[in-house]
């Protein structure tokens, strides 16, 4: 299973690329989301964050996230990938999501990468870690940096291994993530792909479709699969 932002649209959580709206519209993902612009503008990358920060601590899982802790608790091998950075999967009760991109509710050094619990949240520029002095940054994988190998090499054997897959939510544009369902349809596995839109999305022989809202398509397929009385 391999969600991304789409799954959290449904809870009030910007899709990363809707992030971008209103007073950030002039801003592109780029001048945000890459180490080159917290090097070039910490305080503006600081504060996007901020807002999603917050946006996120004002949500809730929704009937998504709540279909995916049900999926756990009947199949013994799921394995639940998100390219979420919102820890909705958490919240909502998935045990052990695997993070690709990190978390934003989370902060580390931008020097020496050690996690930082508490910062202050009021401050205008970023903090600084108390250890080296060096600006915090959010726990996130920005365009051009590496993913967490162990979360990777996780990842990828789900994929190679499992009998299906599902992609939720995702635009399935961002490597490496985007590869999964193609290596998981490579190595044999059932391929389904759940959004609302499939414009944009690549198509194969072994990939089904299937149009919706990830907080209906997932609670009824929970339901066909294991109906509750
Ligand atoms: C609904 C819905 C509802 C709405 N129900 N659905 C190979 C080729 C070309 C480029 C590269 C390549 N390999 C690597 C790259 C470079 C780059 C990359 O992929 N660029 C692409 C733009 C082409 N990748 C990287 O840099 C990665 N690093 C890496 O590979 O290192 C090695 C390397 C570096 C450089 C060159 C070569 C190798 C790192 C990627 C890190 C991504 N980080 C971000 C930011 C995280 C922090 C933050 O959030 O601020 O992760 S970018 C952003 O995109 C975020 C997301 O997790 C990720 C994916 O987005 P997602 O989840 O798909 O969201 P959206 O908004 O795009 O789509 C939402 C979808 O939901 C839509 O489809 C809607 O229709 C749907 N939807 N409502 C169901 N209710």
């Amino acid at each position: 299973m391999l969600t991304g932002a789409g799954i959290s649209a449904e809870s009030g959580v910007a899709t990363f690329r809707d992030a971008l709206t209103g007073l950030w519209a002039q801003y592109r993902a780029e001048d945000l989301a890459t180490p080159e612009a917290f090097a070039r503008n910490p305080a503006l990358v600081w504060d996007w964050y901020r807002m999603r920060r917050q946006m996120v601590a004002r949500a809730e899982p929704n009937a998504g996230h709540l279909a995916l802790v049900e999926m756990e608790a009947q199949i013994p091998e799921f394995v639940l990938i998100t390219q979420n950075v919102d820890g909705l999967h958490q919240r909502a009760g998935s045990s052990r999501p695997i993070e690709l991109h990190g978390n934003i509710t989370r902060a580390r050094c931008s020097r020496e990468d050690t996690p930082v619990d508490h910062w202050d949240e009021t401050a205008d520029s970023p903090p600084r870690c108390l250890a080296c002095g060096a600006f915090l940054r959010p726990d996130v994988v920005w365009f051009g940096e590496l993913l967490p190998l162990e979360a990777l090499r996780a990842a990828e054997m789900a994929a190679r291994h499992c009998d299906v897959f599902l992609s939720v939510g995702t635009s399935n544009l961002v490597e490496p993530a985007a590869s999964l369902p193609w290596t998981a349809a490579a190595a044999g596995a059932e391929v389904a792909v759940l959004n609302v839109s499939m414009d944009g999305q690549r198509r194969g022989p072994a990939i089904e479709h299937l149009v919706g809202p990830a907080g209906e398509l997932l609670p009824a397929l929970v339901q066909a699969t294991w109906p509750k009385r």
